[in-house]
């Protein structure tokens, strides 16, 4: 068969919602598209247990530090899934590592924000973790079976996440006047960015066009953006809280809220490492990976030493 009968095969699959699976036939760009954004997803993954972990040992009580410590530990697992779902395309997780290590792969805006007080981490759960499950959810009919499967567990536990979050802003937003200023404060500060995490106005998006053709996304960055404002207006007002927008109204006609125009200067310069934490972030994952070395010597080390047992049994007990 030539790739002209590959790509028609490949196609129809795509027509009909049957999942591409590892094995199967695929074109080198949707392989590529793939690993691009399930690399910089799985690192974001990542990235984004810094600025939560930032307050794993300032939470304000042991069950506010439980909460948050799994949280973040399920941040660590979706990272590994993902990176797992990368490999299954034939990329190299210590390459994709390199890659975030060496500032060349992107990861989520968001994460280069700083948090300065508790009623972030429920900013970041409310609105962060909100905008994740938003797009996630779409991803799970992703057309690629292993990111879609992967995306259905991650999306349960993004739930768990988004909830305690809010759980957090209901505390304080119903709490002391100096609680519910905090709450605003953090509302004011994390608003916008989190519009920005759904990426570009679709007019500008590169990638959209072709990422819709092949199902690998299902709805575009401006629908997604539409989606999270509708649903989380109503949340601030039950929170008594004001989203920082003075041009957000509903709009009886299309049925959907009106927002103010994005700041994508400042989305372009955090994206292109020039954000409030990009560097501070980026020495973390650094020094991470250098302190984590033994370990992976260890485990090296460790492997090599069963598999040589394992083709010279008797040589390797002598010698030991
Ligand atoms: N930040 O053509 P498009 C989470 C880049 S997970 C940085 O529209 P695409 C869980 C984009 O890469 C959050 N860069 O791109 C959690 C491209 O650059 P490239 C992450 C961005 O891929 C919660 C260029 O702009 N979620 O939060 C951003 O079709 C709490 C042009 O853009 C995912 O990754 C951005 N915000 O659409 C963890 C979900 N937006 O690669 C801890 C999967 C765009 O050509 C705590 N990803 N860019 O150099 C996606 O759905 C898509 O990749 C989009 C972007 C929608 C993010």
């Amino acid at each position: 068969m030539n790739n002209l009968n590959f790509e028609t095969i490949f196609q129809s699959k795509i027509d009909e919602e049957t999942k591409i699976e590892p094995k199967d036939w695929m074109p080198e760009a949707y392989r590529k598209t793939l690993i691009r954004q399930i690399s910089q997803h799985a690192h974001s993954e990542i990235v984004g247990m810094l600025p939560e972990g930032n307050w794993i040992t300032r939470a304000p009580s042991l069950r506010r530090k439980l909460i948050l410590l799994a949280k973040v530990q399920d941040e660590a697992g979706h990272g590994l899934y993902l990176y797992s779902a990368a490999e299954t395309l034939g990329a190299d997780r210590d390459d994709l590592v390199q890659q975030l290590l060496t500032g060349k792969a992107k990861y989520s805006s968001i994460f280069n924000y700083p948090t300065l007080n508790w009623a972030d981490i429920g900013a970041i759960g409310w609105l962060v973790d909100g905008a994740a499950i938003m797009n996630q959810v779409m991803l799970t009919r992703t057309s690629y079976g292993p990111y879609a499967r992967a995306m259905v567990r991650i999306c349960k536990e993004e739930s768990f996440h988004q909830r305690q979050g809010y759980e957090i802003m209901i505390a304080m937003a119903k709490g002391s006047p100096e609680q519910k200023a905090m709450a605003q404060d953090s509302l004011n500060r994390w608003w916008w960015p989190s519009l920005m995490m759904f990426g570009p106005n679709d007019s500008d998006s590169t990638h959209s066009d072709q990422a819709l053709k092949w199902k690998i996304k299902r709805k575009s960055n401006d629908e997604l953006r539409q989606q999270f404002v509708d649903v989380t207006v109503p949340q601030a007002e039950y929170l008594g809280l004001t989203v920082p927008d003075p041009d957000l109204r509903w709009n009886e006609e299309r049925g959907h809220y009106d927002f103010g125009e994005i700041n994508w200067d400042e989305f372009w310069s955090v994206v292109k490492g020039n954000g409030p934490c990009n560097r501070q972030r980026l020495q973390a994952r650094v020094k991470a990976y250098e302190d984590g070395a033994w370990v992976r010597d260890a485990a090296t080390a460790y492997a090599e030493k069963k598999e040589q047992r394992k083709l010279a049994p008797e040589a390797t007990a002598k010698a030991a």
